[in-house]
C-alpha cells in the first residue's frame, strides 16, 4: 500500500491510498467502525467512534501478534439492548498475542471486550461502562491489568483458567464482579454493589488483598484449594468470604456480613483473620479445620463454629451474642480467650456440643457459662481459668475435669491445689 503524507499550514494530512493508514510511529490508525485487523501489527484508535448498527463487532481482531491502543478515546455501541449481538472489540477466533489497552467500551449488545479466545494476552486500562454481557471477557493464561468494569449486564470480568487479575474496579455489574476460572491470581481489586458475588473463583485460586462490599451475594465465593489473605469483605448479603474444601483463610477482615464472616470447608486452615458484627457467626468451620488466632467479636450468633475433629486455638472471641465457640465431636479447643458471649442473648464462652472434645488452657470471662459441658458428655476438660461468669462451669456427671477450685479469695495456686489439671474460678 501506497500512503501519502503532505502538510497544509502546518497541519499534518494523510492520504489513504488503498488500505491501512500508518501513523509516523508506524501504529495504524483506526477512524472508523467496524474495523476488522487481519494483520498483525500495533493499531492505535484517533479519535471517539460511534457505530450505531446493530448486529456487528466493532472492531474485530483476526490475528495473532496485535496491539490495539484506544489512545484515551471511546468505543461507543449502539446500546447493551438494541439487537442481539455485537461487542466492541471481539477476538473472533483462538489468537495468541493480543493486548487491548487505555480507552472507554461501552454500551455494546454483548461485551465490551470478548476476548474469550485470546491466548498469552493483555487487558489493560480499560473502562468497560455499560455493556450487555461481560465488561471483559478473557481466556486462559492472560492478564488482566487496571481495568475499570461497571454497569454491565454479566461479570464485570470473567475469565477462564490461570488467569492474573490484578488492580481493577468492578462495581455494580448484573452478576459477579470478577469470576476466573481455576489457578488464578486475583489481586488487589475492589468489587461493590455486584448482583451476585465480588469474586467468584474456582479452584486453587490464590485471592489476596482485595476488598468486595456489599454485593449481593458473598464478597467472595472461591472454590476447593484456594488461598485466601488479606482480603477485606463488608456488608455483602451473603457470606463474607466462603471458600471449598482445603483452602486457605489467613489474615482477612469480614464484618457487617448477612450470613457468617467466613464459612470454611472441611480441611481448611483458618488462621489470623478478624471477623465482626456479622449476622451469623464469625467464622463457620467444617470438619478437619485448623482455626487459630483469629478475633471474633459482635456476631449475631457464636463467634467460632467448628464441627468435627478441628483443632481451634490461640483465638479471641467475646460480645458475640450466642457463644464464644462452639465445637462438635472430637474437637481440641486449646488456648482460647472468650469473654462477654451471650450478648444480647445466651451463650457460653466455650460451649462444648458433642462428645470426645479436649478444653484446655482457656480464659473465659463475663459469659453466661464459662464453659459448657451439658448436656454433653465424654469431653476432657481441663486447666481452665473462668470469671466473673454467670456460671463458671456447666459440667455434667459423665465428662472428665479437673477439680473445679475457687479462687475467688485470692491467694497463691499451689495453697489452693497442686492438681496441674485443675480449673479456676477466680
Ligand atoms: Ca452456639
Ligand atoms: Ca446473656
Ligand atoms: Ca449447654
Amino acid at each position: 500500500m501506497k500512503n501519502l503524507k503532505y502538510t497544509i499550514g502546518g497541519l499534518l494530512i494523510i492520504i489513504l491510498g488503498m488500505g491501512m493508514v500508518y501513523a509516523g510511529d508506524g501504529q495504524i490508525d483506526i477512524a472508523t467502525l467496524p474495523y476488522i485487523i487481519n494483520q498483525s501489527g500495533s493499531y492505535v484508535v484517533v479519535k471517539n467512534l460511534d457505530l450505531s448498527t446493530t448486529g456487528t463487532d466493532g472492531i474485530t481482531i483476526s490475528v495473532d501478534n496485535v496491539t490495539l491502543d484506544l489512545n484515551g478515546h471511546t468505543l461507543t455501541g449502539p446500546g447493551k439492548a438494541a439487537g442481539t449481538i455485537g461487542s466492541g472489540i471481539y477476538v473472533s477466533s483462538i489468537y495468541y498475542n493480543i493486548a487491548i489497552r487505555n480507552g472507554t467500551v461501552r454500551d455494546w449488545r454483548e461485551s465490551g471486550v470478548y476476548g474469550y479466545t485470546a491466548r498469552n494476552s493483555q487487558f489493560e486500562h480499560l473502562r468497560c461502562y455499560n455493556n450487555g454481557a461481560w465488561g471483559i471477557i478473557a481466556a486462559t493464561g492472560n492478564l488482566i491489568k487496571e481495568n475499570n468494569c461497571s454497569y454491565n449486564d454479566c461479570a464485570g470480568i470473567a475469565a477462564v483458567n490461570s488467569c492474573t487479575i490484578l488492580d481493577n474496579t468492578c462495581t455494580n455489574n448484573g452478576w459477579d464482579g470478577i469470576a476466573p476460572g481455576n489457578d488464578s491470581t486475583v489481586s488487589q481489586n475492589t468489587c461493590y454493589f455486584n448482583v451476585a458475588a465480588g469474586i467468584y473463583a474456582g479452584m486453587g485460586c490464590t485471592i489476596n488483598d482485595n476488598t468486595c462490599n456489599q454485593n449481593d451475594d458473598s464478597g467472595i465465593y472461591s472454590s476447593m484449594y484456594s488461598s485466601l489473605r488479606g482480603n477485606t469483605c463488608c456488608g455483602n448479603v451473603l457470606e463474607g468470604i466462603v471458600s471449598g474444601d482445603g483452602s486457605q483463610f489467613i489474615e482477612n477482615t469480614c464484618f457487617n456480613n448477612g450470613a457468617n464472616g467466613i464459612n470454611a470447608y472441611p480441611g481448611s486452615t483458618v488462621s489470623g483473620n478478624t471477623c465482626y458484627s456479622n449476622t451469623l457467626r464469625g467464622i463457620r468451620a467444617s470438619t478437619f479445620c485448623m482455626v487459630s488466632r483469629n478475633t471474633c467479636y459482635g456476631n449475631g450468633d457464636d463467634g467460632i463454629f467448628a464441627d468435627t475433629s478441628s483443632l481451634v486455638s490461640g483465638n479471641t472471641c467475646g460480645l458475640n451474642t450466642g457463644d464464644g465457640i462452639e465445637v462438635n465431636y472430637s474437637c481440641r479447643v486449646v488456648d482460647n480467650s472468650c469473654s462477654n458471649n451471650g450478648n444480647n442473648g445466651d451463650g457460653a464462652g466455650i460451649n462444648a456440643t458433642g462428645s470426645r472434645i479436649s478444653i484446655e488452657h482457656n480464659l473465659v470471662n463475663f459469659n453466661d457459662r464459662g464453659i459448657d459441658s451439658n448436656p454433653a458428655t465424654y469431653n476432657y476438660i481441663a486447666s481452665n481459668r473462668a470469671s466473673n461468669n454467670t456460671t463458671d462451669y456447666d459440667i455434667v456427671a459423665g465428662n472428665l475435669y479437673g477439680q473445679i477450685i475457687d479462687g475467688t479469695a485470692g491467694g497463691l495456686i499451689h495453697t489452693l491445689t497442686t492438681d496441674p489439671f485443675a480449673n479456676f474460678s477466680f
